[in-house]
């Protein structure tokens, strides 16, 4: 494989991902009678642009950042998962536009989902490890999660939050960038939600900045910033190709090193910005 600069990378990225969302009238949904839940336009037509954009990592490492501030200045934020603000202010801020979630936090008794407050504020947008063929029907015959029963249940409860479902092409999409531009074989499971949230931001905002990906000099075994529990896989990968995806993101960073190891900050272009 040849070698690609960062700006090949990003107008790769541009060109070949499509940043697509279940509508009503794809089928199979079209045939089913909550197909109606679902939103009526792609997440891309209805939200943004944005100027400035925050992606924040769950990362342990963003405990003792101070980077709330810097955060919360940004036009939109995006979080993942059951990832706090309350508590935790001061380090990771308290402003969230999306929260981008995989369909175990969904469905897992643990994440209250339907009930907790975490996720009735912003944008939800979900998604789920769909199978590689990226087909509507074979992944609706076999989702990894139940991620439609529970779409269906938040949405009667939550009618007027927007709630997005990523099109499994889109994680496919990106894999197959990471793939190709990697020497070796990577395994056949989706990218982790950062990545995923990474470049949902690239098609919003003109500028993203990425907390923790690249771990800085704070990097820890710690998992989560706001969990005792300790895992350098959580860093470095494991069922998630995370480690390919730090390369790519790392080729494709604006920002300085030293931007990384004492902010743990990488920046990069919105796609409207690049002259591909
Ligand atoms: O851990 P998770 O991700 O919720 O973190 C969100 C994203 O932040 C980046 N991250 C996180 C921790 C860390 N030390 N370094 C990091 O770079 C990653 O990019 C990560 O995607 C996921 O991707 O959805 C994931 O979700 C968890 C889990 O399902 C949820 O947290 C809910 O509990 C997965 N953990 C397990 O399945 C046990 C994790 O593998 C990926």
């Amino acid at each position: 494989t040849p070698k690609l600069s960062g700006p090949e990378l990003l107008c790769q990225l541009k060109d070949k991902v499509e940043v697509a969302t279940l509508t009503p009238d794809l089928q199979p949904f079209s045939l089913l009678p909550w197909a109606t839940q679902l939103p009526p336009q792609q997440l891309t037509s209805d939200l943004g642009p944005y100027k400035s954009c925050a992606v924040v990592s769950s990362a342990g490492s963003l405990r003792d950042s101070g980077l709330g501030k810097e955060i919360d200045s940004h036009e939109a934020v995006l979080r993942f998962n059951a990832a706090p603000t309350t508590g935790y202010e001061k380090d990771v801020g308290s402003k969230t536009t999306i929260r981008l979630i995989n369909s175990q936090v969904m469905a897992s008794d643990d994440h209250r989902f339907l009930s907790s407050s975490l996720y009735s504020s912003g944008v939800l947008v979900a998604w789920d490890p769909a199978p590689f063929s990226a087909d509507l029907t074979k992944w609706f015959n076999r989702t990894d999660y139940p991620i439609f029963a529970q779409y269906q249940r938040y949405r009667r409860l939550h009618p007027l939050q927007p709630f997005y479902i990523l099109h499994p092409r889109f994680e496919w999409q990106i894999w197959q960038r990471i793939q190709d531009n990697m020497a070796e074989p990577i395994q056949k499971n989706p990218p982790s939600s950062g990545m995923l949230g990474t470049v949902l931001m690239m098609s919003l905002c003109e500028v993203v900045h990425v907390y923790e990906f690249l771990p800085s000099r704070r990097k820890t075994e710690l998992c989560h910033y706001y969990q005792r529990f300790y895992d350098a896989a959580c860093t470095l990968g494991a069922y998630h190709p995370l480690l390919y995806e730090k390369n790519l993101v790392k080729r494709m960073n604006q920002g300085s090193d030293r931007d990384i190891y004492t902010n743990g900050r990488v920046t990069l272009p919105g796609f409207r910005k690049l002259n591909c």
